[in-house]
């Protein structure tokens, strides 16, 4: 009933408006409009895998055949296999933790494509398709999750920074770095650079992600603001963090705010493209909402069913990201059952691989720990780390007497 949804009046509109009271039907519309995609949703591929035309958007998507398709599946389905395999990995005990991306692979794959190598982004916790977009090998990832590790990628070679678990404090970060892109001159053509941030519908309640859209909207900085609304911040429904529509909040601070379907990979790549290009003119920052649904727990600490009925997880499931591409690309020949095998025995390889490379994973050595602290070397740091390494000789030498 997106027609009965209330707005709050505009100044102006005299006093009965103002004075106006949403009926309970208007209250509840105005919540289903946070928790559903709604008309405003930019879509290019339905979940029965159909191609609907945009006259906006077809542009960003003009070079996408059959074979660039092929590579945005595989991609997910390498993604959501890995994925799988980590979470098994956890519950046998191999990992410390695991941040599923179940029902994600679209939003992640479809704006992580949309990159390019001199572009730079911000991840919270749960990126590991943008990570394997970014060429991060994955194995890199599961270090963190092991807790050997903080992040074993180099972040400036694959634009792709170290997760951040600290709730919208990337977005901060992604800010300032995209305020120096603009005053190093580095945005302006098509050549010009730009950031992507990512987090998620909980994040935008914390102050630094309010922080960080004042900056980059002052400042005019070239950076994405991509928030994958997943639905839930652990427990807690969208209901409980907006009350309208998480793009419409771009309107406030002075920059545009676009919803598209997040599990859509088609539309993800569109959409993001086109954000990135107001960016690289100068014209950013933009807000993208990826209207998306988290499939699996928050984390595997997490039990879902404590707080959300399973009959939504079921309606979800009709709308697969994957399975929508997968419908597309057989409803129109392109791929056959040979296809869609190759790409499985792939995905089970690469499993596989991961796999063995965690029961088998080198420990870093301990002085690690300091590394890729500052860019320049810094004498307390190196103070600290000498200090520590001898702490740690003192055991060696402590089983001798
Ligand atoms: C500053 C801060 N507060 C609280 C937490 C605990 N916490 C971890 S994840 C999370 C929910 C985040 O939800 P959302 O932003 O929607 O991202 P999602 O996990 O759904 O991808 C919270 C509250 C935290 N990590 N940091
Ligand atoms: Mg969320």
């Amino acid at each position: 009933m997106p027609s009965e949804q209330w707005t709050h009046p505009e100044p102006g509109d005299g006093p009965a408006a103002v004075s106006a009271q949403p009926s309970p039907e208007q209250v509840i519309a105005g919540l289903r409009a946070t928790s559903e995609g709604g008309a405003e949703l930019t879509q290019l591929l339905t979940p029965e895998g159909e191609r609907i035309p945009s006259p906006q958007f077809d542009k960003y998507v003009a070079d996408v055949d059959e074979e660039m398709l092929k590579n945005l599946y595989r991609d997910m389905v390498l993604v959501r296999r890995a994925d799988r395999e980590a979470n098994a990995m956890q519950r046998q005990g191999q990992l410390g933790i695991w941040v599923p991306l179940l029902g994600q692979e679209a939003a992640q794959i479809g704006s992580g494509r949309a990159l390019e190598q001199r572009d730079m982004a911000f991840p919270s916790y749960r990126e590991h398709g943008v990570a394997y977009a970014r060429g991060v090998d994955m194995r890199d990832l599961l270090g963190i999750f092991r807790c050997t590790d903080h992040s074993g990628w180099d972040y400036k070679a694959h634009g792709f920074h170290p997760y951040t678990i600290v709730i919208g404090n990337q977005v901060l970060n992604a800010a300032g770095y995209a305020m120096g892109q603009k005053f190093e001159g580095k945005v302006g053509d098509d050549d010009g650079e730009a950031t992507i941030c990512y987090f998620g519908d909980g994040a935008t309640s914390q102050g630094d992600v309010h922080e960080g859209f004042v900056w980059a909207a002052v400042y005019d900085a070239p950076l994405v603001f991509f928030c994958q609304n997943n639905q839930w911040a652990i427990s807690e429904p969208t209901e409980r963090q907006s009350r309208l529509p998480l793009y419409q909040r771009a309107r406030g601070y002075g920059f545009p705010g676009i919803r598209v379907d997040g599990n859509d990979v088609l539309a993800c790549l569109a959409v993001t493209r086109w954000a990135l290009e107001e960016c690289r003119h100068g014209n950013g920052p933009v807000l993208i909402e990826a209207f998306t649904y988290r499939m699996d727990a928050h984390t595997t600490t997490d039990d879902p069913s404590r707080y959300r009925l399973s009959d939504e997880l079921e309606e979800w499931k009709l709308k697969d990201p994957i399975e929508r591409v997968r419908a597309y690309l057989a409803r129109g020949g392109g791929a056959d059952h040979g296809f869609f095998d190759q790409v499985q025995a792939e995905a089970d390889q690469f499993a596989a691989e991961l796999r063995e490379y965690t029961f088998n994973m080198p420990e870093p050595p301990p002085e690690r720990i300091f590394a890729n602290v500052y860019a320049e070397p810094s004498p307390v740091l190196d103070a600290q780390r000498e200090e520590f390494l001898s702490y740690l000789d003192g055991f060696a030498t402590a089983g001798e007497h």
